[in-house]
Order: structure tokens, then sequence, then C-alpha cells
């Protein structure tokens, strides 16, 4: 965005950033384990950016660590002379309209101020920790850690017994590498997940070339998918191929790792009969990796359907449950009740341990939107009025905040797909906004009232044709006591989305007032 806005439009722009360097997510979540889901190949600026970027980068795995994405990041951060405009370890506390001037004055903790005309937030959608409230936590004498604030100079196990709350995506990264070190991992579990192979592995040169071969294909898919991923889904469904015939298909995208297995049939999202069938198949593998059979059991999800909760990707989670200093601890059965001075007390057991990994996620989405202190017209806050839930149109703006955008925001498809390309998305039409506004002498831009409600009408309409509200996920902010409950991300998919993002824009940015 900060290239777009100096580079391509010649705009003054500051970026503020609380980090001490670029990153974002992957300057912060250092845990053991720590690497993306998607791609690297595909988790990467595309040849919207750069085609020199694309042909210098190479990566080493097939699923990047973390200490690699935060170089790449690091790397265009100087390559296009990104440094010299972000001003790092800065924390915005207010951002405020004013209507008088048409400008935003964003204040920052340290006592700064700077106006803007417009106001762009781009704080990703997991950077906001949640930390439950167990009573007694600060009691605790060992050392503990958030999975999301990882110390920079690593943590050593060694010797320790350690529990770990939590088995999202993160905690199924985490538990593997953790389990090596330690003398004994006691895993708290409450809901478990329908982990899908991940199927890393390193990439030599040959691998690189043969993808950058294809590039030019390859982000034209991912820009015509629901996901932003460069496979598509068959327009078939899963009960429509004979049971055999689904085992393979099944098998096929479980052996190939990532995310296909969700792309495999056209309804797995939207029928339950489907849906089981995927859901089955992963217990099944459940169960062939995990030697103890109630392990294996408590392991399984039966409360939710596949896809419902984020699937975390697995490199050897499951297998960590046939080691001796493994122990899987039911949650939901018996419910943390404290953190004690030496460990955790449940409501059958207390476990002893030195140190405490609480891999316990985000208050997604809105968590940190909130925090920035943003007011509208007539002084009104975001947070009030998203008190029922968020209010968009397009997930990029809303009513009564004038030039204000907000890259991946709620009710945008962002965390349903493969972000980069959801963030470029963003990034493209808020450019081509700008510009139209600049190159018709206007500098006022948002949405009308109408057009909001449509669009949130529409948002809801498409959730209601889905299995996503049947689970208590983040997604719809169930992991935060008191959070509304709706679906915070757009589920009608990125290539519908683009359609009807680039439709409005052609129409001369329809539903919005412009000034
Ligand atoms: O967080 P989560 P995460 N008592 O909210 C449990 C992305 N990501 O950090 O399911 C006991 O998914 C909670 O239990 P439950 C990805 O989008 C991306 O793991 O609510 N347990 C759950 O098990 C992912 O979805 C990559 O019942 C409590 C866990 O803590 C998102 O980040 C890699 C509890 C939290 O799981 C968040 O993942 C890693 C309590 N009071 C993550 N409160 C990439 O590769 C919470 N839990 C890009």
């Amino acid at each position: 965005m900060l290239h777009r806005l100096r580079d391509t439009l010649g705009l003054r722009a500051r970026v503020f950033d609380v980090a001490a360097d670029v990153g974002g997510t992957w300057y912060w979540n250092r845990y053991p384990g720590a690497r993306c889901d998607s791609e690297s190949y595909f988790y990467s600026f595309s040849d919207r950016l750069s085609d020199e970027l694309l042909e210098e980068w190479t990566w080493s795995e097939r699923f990047a660590g973390q200490p690699e994405i935060l170089s790449y990041l690091q790397h265009v951060a100087e390559r296009f002379d990104l440094y010299k405009d972000i001003q790092f370890e800065t924390e915005v506390v207010a951002a405020e309209y004013d209507e008088s001037t048409g400008r935003w004055t964003v204040r920052t903790r340290d006592g700064n101020e700077v106006t803007a005309t417009y106001f762009i937030t781009a704080v990703g959608c997991l950077s906001t920790t949640n930390l439950p409230d167990f009573p007694g936590r600060d009691s605790f004498r060992g050392r503990w850690y958030h999975t999301g604030l990882w110390p920079h100079e690593g943590v050593d196990f060694t010797g320790q017994r350690v529990a770990v709350i939590g088995t999202g995506a993160t905690g199924v990264q985490a538990i593997p590498e953790i389990a090596q070190q330690a003398e004994h991992v006691h895993v708290l579990q409450r809901t478990p997940n329908y982990d899908i192979a991940g199927g890393n592995r390193p990439m030599s040169a040959e691998d690189g070339r043969a993808i950058k071969d294809n590039y030019r294909e390859i982000w034209r898919t991912t820009r015509e998918t629901g996901f932003g991923f460069p496979y598509r889904t068959p327009e078939r469904t899963a009960l429509s191929v004979p049971d055999e015939e689904r085992q393979r298909i099944y098998a096929e995208a479980w052996e190939r790792g990532g995310f296909r297995l969700g792309t495999t049939f056209s309804d797995l999202l939207q029928d339950e009969a489907a849906n089981e069938t995927a859901a089955e198949f992963l217990r099944a593998r459940i169960r062939d990796k995990v030697r103890d059979p109630e392990v294996a059991e408590l392991l399984s999800p039966r409360d939710h359907p596949f896809f419902t909760k984020r699937p975390p990707l697995e490199n050897g989670y499951y297998e960590t449950f046939n080691r001796e200093n493994v122990t899987l601890v039911d949650v939901r059965e018996a419910p943390i009740q404290e953190i004690t001075e030496t460990g955790v007390r449940t409501a059958d057991a207390e476990y002893e341990v030195d140190s405490i990994v609480y891999a316990t996620g985000f208050d997604a989405m809105t968590g940190t939107l909130f925090k920035l202190g943003i007011r509208g017209r007539r002084g009104i806050g975001l947070e009030e009025k998203w008190a029922e839930g968020p209010s968009s149109y397009l997930g990029l703006t809303t009513h009564g905040f004038p030039n204000l955008f907000m890259i991946t925001g709620p009710q945008s498809p962002s965390v349903l797909t493969n972000m980069p390309v959801a963030i470029e998305q963003h990034v493209d039409w808020i450019t081509d906004c700008l510009r139209h506004l600049r190159d018709r002498g206007l500098d006022t831009i948002e949405p009308l009232p109408e057009a909001e409600r449509d669009w949130v009408d529409h948002h809801n309409e498409v959730t209601e044709t889905t299995l996503l509200p049947r689970a208590n996920s983040w997604w719809v902010g169930a992991n935060i006591p008191g959070k509304p409950r709706r679906l915070y991300p757009y589920v009608g998919g990125l290539d519908v989305y683009r359609q009807i993002c680039d439709r409005i824009a052609a129409d001369g940015y329809d539903g919005f007032a412009l000034g």
C-alpha cells in the first residue's frame, strides 16, 4: 500500500507500526514451528507488484517458516525503499475525523500527531492476542508465554514440564517442536480440530524454477478462485460420486497436502452429509496415526463440521501423541478452573509445570481496529458504531467514517483466503479509487447507508447458506467473551467479491458519496 501510495500515485504517506520492524504477524509469531499454511511460492507478492522480485526470490521450503518469511518481507521493504516512510515502535492511540477540515488526525502514544486526507488501516486480522482470564493467572511462579508475543531470543524448554493450552493452527505447529525438547508436555485441548497433512518439504532451485516458469498462469488462477489459491474447486458434489471414487479423491488431496482437501468438492461447506464424508476421512487418518484408540478418539472432532473452524495443517502433530512424554488432557470434559502458583488446576486434576504456553489465539478482525481509537463524524467511535457487530460496505469502508479504508476488514474475504491475494486486491482497489478521486478533483469518499445495509444483508445471506455459523470459531467471534456472534469474514469467495468490487468501481463507485 505504501509503495502504491507513494510510487504509483505520488502521494506523501506515513506508516506507523508498533513493532520494531516490518513483518506484522511474521514479526510477532516466533513460536517454535511457526510456519505458513499457504505454499510459500503463492504466499508472496504477485506479479501485480514486480516480476523481478518474483524472479530473484527463492523459497527453501514448500511451506516457509517464520524466519524466512520475515526476511522476505525485510527484503521487500529494502528493495522498494519502504523503510524511510515507516515509523516503528509507534502505537496509534487515536484517529479522528474532523468534519470541518475533512481531514484525519492520527495520534500516537508518544504524544505526536499527524493529519492526513486518507486513513488506511493495515493491522492484519490476527494481531490482538487473546489471553483467557483464568483465575490466578498472574500467580503462576514459572514462565508463561503467548505464542503471538513470543520472545525474540527463543525459549529453551529442555528438561521442563510444559502445559500448552490450545490446539488451533498455532498449537498444532508448536506442540511437536516443544515435545522434542521438554521433559513432559501436557496438551490441554478444549476442541479437537480436523488437522490436514501439511506435506512440508524442502524446495530445490529446480522446483522453484518450474513454479516461476508458470507464474503468469499461477497468479491469474489465484485471482479467479474463491480461496485465492492456484487450484480450482471442481463442479462436482461429494455424494454424486461413488464411495470408492470419493475416497480416492480425498486420499489424493491428502497426499498432496495443504488446503486442497477443502477444494475437492463444491458442496463441502454447504451440505452436512457431504461434509461428513470429508470429516470421517480425516478422523480415519487420526486413527491411522495415533496408537492409543482412546487418545485418537479424543483427538477426533465430533461437534462441528469440517472447515467450519480453520483446519490446522499438521506436520507430525498426531504422531506426537505416541510419545511417552506427551499427555493429552481433555479440558472440555474437565475445564481449567484456575492457574496456581505451580501449574494448572482443572475440574479433576492439577498439573504441576515449569512453563505454560498460551496458544489461545486472537481477538480477530476487530480487536486491533478498536484499539486504534477511530472516531468518525460527530465523534462517533468505530467500536460504538459496531457494538452489535461490524457494518461495512465491502468490508473496506463504513458510513460515518469518510476516507477510511480497512485492508482485509471484517465482511471482506480476508482470512477465508490466501491472505496476500486478498490484500493485493484491496490495495489495488484503494489505489484505483484514490486515482479516480484525484483525476476528478475530488477528495472525499464515503459509503451510503443503504449501500452498506445491502452489503451487510448480502454478507448475512451468503453466511446462512453455509455451515460456518455451526461452529464456535474465532471466525464468528465465539472465542472472545461478549463479542457479538457474527461471521466476521465474507464467505462468498474472493472471485465473486472481486467482481463485485470491480463492478462498483466501473460504475463510478456505485453506493458511495463522492465529494
Ligand atoms: O488460535 P485459535 P490460533 N480454555 O483461536 C483454545 C492463523 N494461523 O493462534 O477451539 C481452553 O484457532 C481454543 O479452544 P476452542 C489461522 O488462521 C495461521 O491457533 O475455542 N482452551 C483453541 O484450541 C488460525 O486459525 C497460520 O475450544 C482455550 C485455541 O485455544 C489463527 O491464526 C499459522 C481457551 C485457540 O485457537 C488463530 O490460530 C498459525 C480457554 N479459555 C495460525 N481459550 C498460518 O500458517 C482458547 N482456547 C498462516
